[in-house]
């Protein structure tokens, strides 16, 4: 089992230990342009910490929030404000004034530290709230009040972190928002460190050489762990980019010889036209999260890069991956097994354990787990000491998970249950599909009838005989009562910054149409 001390900060485990360990000279972070050693992040974080501290008046327990595009300045940042005692609140760079003002108030902010170029929004929101104690921005231009890096001239490079106990938050994560309502998860120091020790070590299997690249923001769980907290746990490198669209991320791959990629399945299928190109570099792991992988697109980047994708599935509550696999235990169709640490399995309504086979909610349990701050929805979440993710699952007898839906996506027509991605999956492998959403939407008859909305590749019409081709393509390969019976195509899907699918945007937008037709 993972045994941690009483006393415990998971900055000096995993920035001053490493430089300790000698890893002082080694690659730590990669920028276009810019690389920092370990011994040069740790000096960052140290005069950093020091604002916090003797400039600032951050106190242990102060939550601090992070706004920036993935840099290394951003992980500098994180650690000084873990060094210091206090919570790291790292954002989604692409938020606007009314998200921050949100987060400022859940999270009750007292200081901030922000990338100049993403001031703006910021300056809009610190207006409103009465928490707020102190600000700081990096990249501003010379002579600016506020600015950090003076600040930072002006002290030591050392730095004698606070003395946490294990048990102490360090972090606050926000949820994605697929439904709207954000929701900050508290996570310990303890958690870091597990989080490190689960997957990454059962799964991942990195080496110091390795060179972690990615997407998804440190702002999200997901990208905090990928970027950040695992390579720099067994002393690796990290290559982190401000805009990480799937051309640009495709160059950075070939230019900084990544070796292991972290993003999301629309990000694969979009690289695969491309995907030959990867062939021949030194890119050897490829992990995809966030949402559920269908199977074709594994089958696409396989074929284009011969590369096996990794799926794990994750969640803010968890900090996390705690279902996955490695490229040798491959189940088509399966997110995979528990990971060592953690145990799974699947629930009824009344949180009974059902058998293999058969379709219920997701339940967890492992060393860590949903602590929501001060929100009424902790009991929905966590029952008898599980954790319900609101997903969908089957289990096989061997332990593989099978995801089905969110559990809010299970569509019942005319008696028949029908999982949104199903239908999806079998859209998606139609050569005209882009990118394609299915929900249910009411109906007089069945109660709900399937509607897809498609995004189709460039040069198909989306026509009346796309609509029947599509239609009688489903039913061809999954039962035929599952068709989509309403067809619509859109430009563009709605996600939220962490790349998820809205179906509560697509929801209203067939709404919003229904109502705009006369009668
Ligand atoms: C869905 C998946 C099927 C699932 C996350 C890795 O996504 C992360 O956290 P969020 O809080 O969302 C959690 C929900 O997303 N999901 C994520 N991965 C998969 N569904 N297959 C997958 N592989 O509905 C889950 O409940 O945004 C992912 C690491 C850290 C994370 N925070």
């Amino acid at each position: 089992g993972l045994q941690f001390p009483e006393r415990l900060n998971c900055a000096t485990e995993l920035l001053d230990q490493a430089v300790a360990r000698g890893w002082g000279d080694r690659p730590c972070l990669h920028a276009p342009g810019l690389t920092w050693t370990y011994a040069e992040l740790l000096a960052q974080a140290n005069r950093i910490a020091r604002v916090l501290v003797h400039d600032m008046g951050l106190v242990p327990g102060n939550r601090v929030l992070l706004r920036a595009p993935n840099n290394p300045m951003l992980v500098a940042c994180w650690f000084a404000v873990v060094k210091a005692g206090g919570i790291a609140v790292a954002t989604m760079p692409l938020l606007r004034a009314k998200e921050l003002v949100a987060i400022l108030d859940i999270a009750q902010i007292s200081h901030v530290l922000c990338d100049a170029a993403l001031a703006e929004e910021l300056d809009l929101a610190r207006a409103q709230s009465p928490w707020l104690r102190a600000v700081r921005t990096w990249g501003s231009a010379p002579g600016a009040a506020e600015a950090l890096e003076p600040a930072m001239q002006a002290h030591p490079s050392h730095f004698d972190n606070v003395d946490t106990a294990a048990t102490d938050t360090c972090l606050l994560g926000f949820t994605s928002g697929t439904t709207g309502v954000p929701k900050a998860t508290m996570h310990f120091h303890r958690d870091v460190m597990a989080i490190c020790r689960c997957w990454p070590e059962h799964v991942l299997r990195p080496q110091a050489g390795d060179v972690f690249i990615g997407s998804p923001p440190i702002g999200f769980t997901f990208g905090l762990g990928g970027l950040v907290l695992f390579p720099m746990h067994v002393g690796a490198s990290s290559v982190l980019l401000e805009k990480a669209s799937p051309p640009l991320l495709l160059d950075a791959v070939q230019s900084f010889g990544a070796t292991v990629m972290f993003t999301a399945p629309t990000t694969y299928r979009a690289l695969a036209p491309q995907g030959a190109l990867l062939r021949g570099t030194r890119l050897r792991k490829c992990v995809s999260a966030g949402e559920a992988l269908p199977a074709a697109t594994r089958a696409l980047w396989k074929d284009a890069t011969g590369i096996e994708i990794i799926d794990g599935i994750g969640a803010t509550e968890l900090l996390h991956i705690f279902i996955s696999h490695d490229e040798a235990s491959v189940r088509a169709g399966a997110t995979g097994r528990a990971v060592p640490g953690y145990r799974a399995k699947v629930v009824d309504a009344e949180g009974r354990d059902l058998p293999p086979g058969q379709v219920g909610r997701l339940a967890v349990q492992g060393p860590t787990g949903c602590r929501y701050l001060a929100d009424p929805r902790q009991t929905q979440y966590v029952q008898n000491g599980w954790n319900l993710t609101g997903d969908a699952y089957v289990m096989d007898a061997d332990g593989y998970f099978f995801y089905q839906a969110r559990t809010d996506d299970m569509i019942v027509s005319a008696g028949y249950n029908i999982a949104a991605p199903e239908v999806e999956n079998a859209l998606l492998a139609h050569p005209a599909v882009a990118e394609c959403a299915v929900i249910g939407v009411p109906d007089e008859e069945r109660g709900q009838i399937v509607k897809a909305f498609v995004v189709l590749k460039p040069g198909e019409s989306g026509d009346e005989a796309m609509v029947l081709t599509l239609q009688t393509f489903v039913k061809q390969t999954v039962a035929p009562y599952k068709y989509p019976r309403a067809v619509s195509f859109i430009a563009q899907l709605p996600r939220t910054a962490t790349g998820k699918l809205q179906r509560f945007r697509l929801h209203a937008l067939h709404e919003g149409n229904m109502a705009a037709k006369p009668g």
